[in-house]
């Protein structure tokens, strides 16, 4: 909590900060204090139908042009904002597929890499057997980022080098999964959204083959958002789901924005679950989400 807490930090002076300051003299929920409240809903990056949604949410519960204590309208306001997030509370469970298949996907410079990473620690400290795979075969790097998470958290990568052929790296690398009977394999993929044709014919390819090995592989595909890029997140879900299908969602780098009110966008928008957030580069900053924890943190 208290990581989530630091993390949120940004957010929170924003959202916060400005809700006591328009709500200091009188907790009135008016005409007028609704549009403020709008306002300050959009300035975090709420969006404009979550905070629509959120608004008329807390009209049901509290009783127009009644005075009460700044307290009691801020309980309601995040009561009504928890209501919105519960929707995507829906933590990933990994089921015995020996492996179950978690593809990762989102956009250049998302956290991919590094949520690969973070992930393989997450179930190894579970008790269960990982592999990566490298799946980005377009970036130089990408591989060598990859060794060193393996290295690190101690799980095996699988990988053939620059400019060889994403599908086929991770066919290999479930091959090799199945045969050694681990539990959980995680494939890394590139995300140059600047080719978007190029990526999306690689990624579907990925899951083609993929299925042919097993027919319900991959079990989840993983969309990883950078929180900081604010309501771009939603035309990169959008983009993403329609053509790959996406089962779940990790927003990186809460730690880094005052953004943090897209999550409220996101699950009105899409209601896709929302699997972990990450609050920081290291391997343990990474959490599963928890939407009474969440409105806390920007609240508290
Ligand atoms: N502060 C912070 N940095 C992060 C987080 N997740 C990833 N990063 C950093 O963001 C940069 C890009 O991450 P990377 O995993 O390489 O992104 P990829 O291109 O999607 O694979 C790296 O410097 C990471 O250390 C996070 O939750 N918080
Ligand atoms: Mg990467």
């Amino acid at each position: 909590m208290k990581d989530l807490f630091a993390a949120l930090e940004k957010t929170k002076n924003k959202f916060s900060l400005g809700f006591k300051e328009r709500f200091q003299s009188s907790a009135e929920l008016d005409e007028s204090s609704i549009e403020n409240l709008e306002t300050l809903l959009l300035s975090s990056d709420v969006g404009v139908t979550a905070s629509q949604r959120i608004i008329s949410d807390l009209k049901a519960r509290v009783r127009k042009d009644t005075l009460m204590s700044q307290d009691l309208l801020s309980n309601e306001l995040k009561e009504s904002m928890i209501n919105l997030l519960e929707i995507v509370e829906k933590p990933l469970s990994v089921s015995n597929e020996s492996p179950y298949v978690i593809l990762i996907i989102g956009a250049n410079g998302a956290g991919k890499t590094t949520t690969c990473g973070k992930l393989a620690k997450f179930f190894t400290s579970m008790g269960r057997s990982v592999m990566l795979a490298s799946g980005d075969t377009f970036r130089a790097a990408a591989t060598s980022q990859l060794d060193f998470w393996g290295e690190k958290i101690g799980v095996p990568v699988v990988s053939q080098g620059h400019g060889a052929d994403s599908a086929s790296v991770i066919y290999d690398a479930f091959t090799a999964a199945k045969s050694r009977d681990l539990d959980v394999l995680i494939a890394d993929t590139a995300g140059r959204l600047q080719n978007k044709t190029g990526l999306m014919e690689e990624l579907k390819k990925i899951k083609r083959v993929i299925s042919k090995i097993d027919s319900s592989a991959p079990h989840e595909v993983l969309l990883v958002l950078d929180s900081g890029v604010g309501q771009n997140a939603i035309d990169q879900v959008r983009i993403f789901h329609e053509m790959i299908g996406v089962s779940g969602l990790v927003l990186t780098k809460l730690d880094g924005t005052a953004k943090g009110g897209v999550v409220f966008s996101l699950a009105h928008d899409f209601k896709i679950p929302i699997r972990f957030i990450g609050l920081g580069e290291k391997e343990d900053q990474l959490k599963i989400f928890n939407a009474k924890q969440f409105v806390e943190g920007i609240f508290t």
